[in-house]
């Protein structure tokens, strides 16, 4: 059986959603382990031999660990193809991990300048402008996000919902924490609130205990 280890609102979402997509189209069921950020769960010498890097997700497949969204998504959706997660057309499939790719190596890093600036500057100043930079470039990221959604009919490939949806999924509740209201993105706003009642995306919402609206306006 395939293990997923995650952690509550973070980018593991993504694998554990298409999992969730697995075991509804097929009834393969997976095994999900549920890591303690914050408490250093991931920083542990048995979670490093997992994943040298210490992040979640880590997909242990017959025993085996996989580490990187996009491979665990290519995994996934070659290991179970009756599952529907990616087209099958060549061009349409490479499109589509174009997009993928796209959302995990320029979105996803954009907010954790945001979310981990100090990784990133020293001084308060600079750290200020890092965090500055990196909420306007989000904003983009989200805003183009959006345009991509309004194919959605219902999900980003039709009729099952994907990796695709669960991130963009996972990048709108993460714009709330940098200060973008998801009613100022109606159209995406409305096509999360619809893949969200999905029975497979309900499971691993309900599962992670989180919602879209982490946005707190201004006092
Ligand atoms: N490129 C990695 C990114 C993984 C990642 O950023 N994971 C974050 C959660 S969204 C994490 O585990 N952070 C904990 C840490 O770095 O200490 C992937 O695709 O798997």
């Amino acid at each position: 059986m395939n293990e997923l280890y995650f952690a509550p609102g973070a980018c593991s979402f993504v694998p554990h959603v298409a999992l969730e997509v697995v075991k509804a189209a097929t009834g393969e069921d997976f095994k999900p382990n549920l890591v303690k950020l914050h408490k250093g769960e991931n920083r542990t010498p048995e979670y490093l031999a997992m994943n040298p890097n210490g992040q979640v997700p880590v997909l242990l497949a017959d025993g085996k660990p996989l580490n990187q969204i996009v491979a665990i998504c290519d995994y996934i959706d070659r290991r179970f193809p009756q599952a529907g997660l990616l087209p099958t057309d060549s061009w349409a499939r490479a499109q589509a991990m174009s997009q993928l790719a796209w959302l995990n190596n320029t979105v996803h890093p954009t907010f954790t300048r945001w979310f981990r600036t100090g990784q990133f500057a020293e001084s308060e100043a600079a750290q200020a402008e890092v965090k500055k930079l990196a909420a306007a470039q989000f904003r983009q990221h989200l805003e183009r996000i959006q345009e991509w959604s309004k194919a959605a009919a219902p999900f980003w490939f039709g009729a099952r919902p994907s990796f695709h949806d669960a991130y963009a999924f996972t990048l709108l509740r993460w714009g709330g924490y940098t200060g973008i209201d998801p009613a100022s993105l109606p159209a995406y706003r409305s096509y999360i609130e619809r893949a969200m009642q999905a029975p497979p995306v309900a499971a691993a919402l309900a599962r992670e205990r989180i919602a879209l609206d982490t946005y707190k306006k201004a006092a």
